[in-house]
């Protein structure tokens, strides 16, 4: 597979995947989200690999998440933000759909983004993960993070998630196993207040396990890399085994979070959120509290019911 948006390379048992858009702080589309999907599995099945770092491109981030660009009403496919000729963010020619003939449809790049694919490789591939983040780890880009083995960050890495502003939440991995790593109260800060934190706040609350200054960065992962290669390779593979088994229940959670988050995509409320990234505007969710049925729709049956609506109802009382 020729590769337009990820760098990959493999040198002395380390495979090398880099999100290469650095113009977009190396946020993903559904090219980068296939590609990064096929490096992992090819990393995965290479005997040579024994550990794989997962980067991107520059020194400004690792990775900005979803491409706002390329998110339409019904979330982020080709051609899902408008006509393929009129978007500047587009896939490649292999991904537009018409006049390809038989097969078009079932090309990579012709399905929606699926980032959930993508989770999964990071989490099953039976080698030890890093992530080197180098600036910007944000939204969906943060998840990628997050899900990594390993988390080794330089002194201008910043790390945060953005969901509740732009009209998106990853409710499966990016809160459950977030709570995990740095607990309840911290992730919920994290997702409900959508703020900022340096890399040496990362360090106190347990979201990184390393961090030195850039130019140091690459060298300190080389030095992390050469101790797990010298590692039993099968016993490092049943631990990363062993510890994921504990957080895989999340995994069904994250195939159900995914279809409520297809669901909200197609919302006003959730496209408020992309426009106003797009068009460099602040956002305004507030019309949404009233204004809305269908959102106000969605987040009643998102409230579980409580037994005292049913005893009101029952007993008519209240
Ligand atoms: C990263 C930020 C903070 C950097 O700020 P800075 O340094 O001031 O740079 P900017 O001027 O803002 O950006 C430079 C250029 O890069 C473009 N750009 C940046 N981020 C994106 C992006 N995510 N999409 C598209 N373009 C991006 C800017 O537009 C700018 O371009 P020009 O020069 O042309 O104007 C700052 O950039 C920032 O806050 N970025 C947005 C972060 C964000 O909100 N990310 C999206 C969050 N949502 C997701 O990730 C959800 C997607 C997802 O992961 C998902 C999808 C499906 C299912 C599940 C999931 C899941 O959540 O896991």
């Amino acid at each position: 597979m020729a590769y337009t948006d990820i760098l990959y390379e493999k040198q002395n048992g380390i495979a090398w995947i880099t999100i290469n858009r650095p113009e977009v702080r190396n946020a993903f589309r559904t090219t980068t989200v296939a590609e990064l999907t096929d490096a992992f599995l090819d990393a995965r099945w290479d005997p040579a690999v024994g550990v794989v770092v997962l980067t991107g491109a520059g020194d400004k981030a690792f990775c900005a998440g979803g491409d706002q660009k390329e998110r339409g009403q019904g979330g982020y496919a080709p051609g899902a933000a408008g006509e393929t000729s009129q978007r500047p963010m587009d896939v490649g020619g292999e991904g537009r759909s018409g006049a390809e003939g038989a097969g078009a449809a079932s090309r990579p790049f012709n399905r929606p983004m699926d980032v959930e694919a993508l989770h999964s490789s990071i989490r099953h591939i039976p080698k030890p993960v890093i992530a080197m983040v180098n600036g910007f780890a944000i939204g969906g880009g943060h998840v990628l993070h997050l899900l990594c083995d390993l988390s080794i960050a330089s002194e201008n890495a910043v790390f945060g998630q953005t969901g509740p502003r732009v009209g998106s939440v990853d409710a499966g991995h990016g809160t459950g196993f977030l709570a995990r790593v740095v607990g309840e109260k911290k992730a919920r800060e994290i997702w409900y207040l959508c703020r900022q934190y340096s890399a040496q706040e990362a360090l106190q609350m347990g979201l990184v396990n390393r961090v030195v200054p850039l130019r140091e960065l690459r060298a300190e992962v080389e030095k992390w890399c050469t101790e797990l290669l010298d590692k039993s390779p099968t016993a490092l593979a049943l631990a990363k085994q062993s510890f994921n088994i504990d957080s895989e229940q999340r995994a069904g959670v994250a195939q159900f979070a995914h279809t409520a988050l297809d669901l909200y995509y197609q919302t006003a409320e959730a496209m408020e959120g992309r426009n106003a990234f797009v068009e460099k505007r602040p956002v305004d969710f507030q019309k949404f509290f009233e204004n809305d049925t269908s959102c106000q729709e969605m987040r009643r049956s998102v409230s579980p019911r409580y037994p005292g609506q049913f005893l009101d109802t029952a007993t008519g009382l209240g």
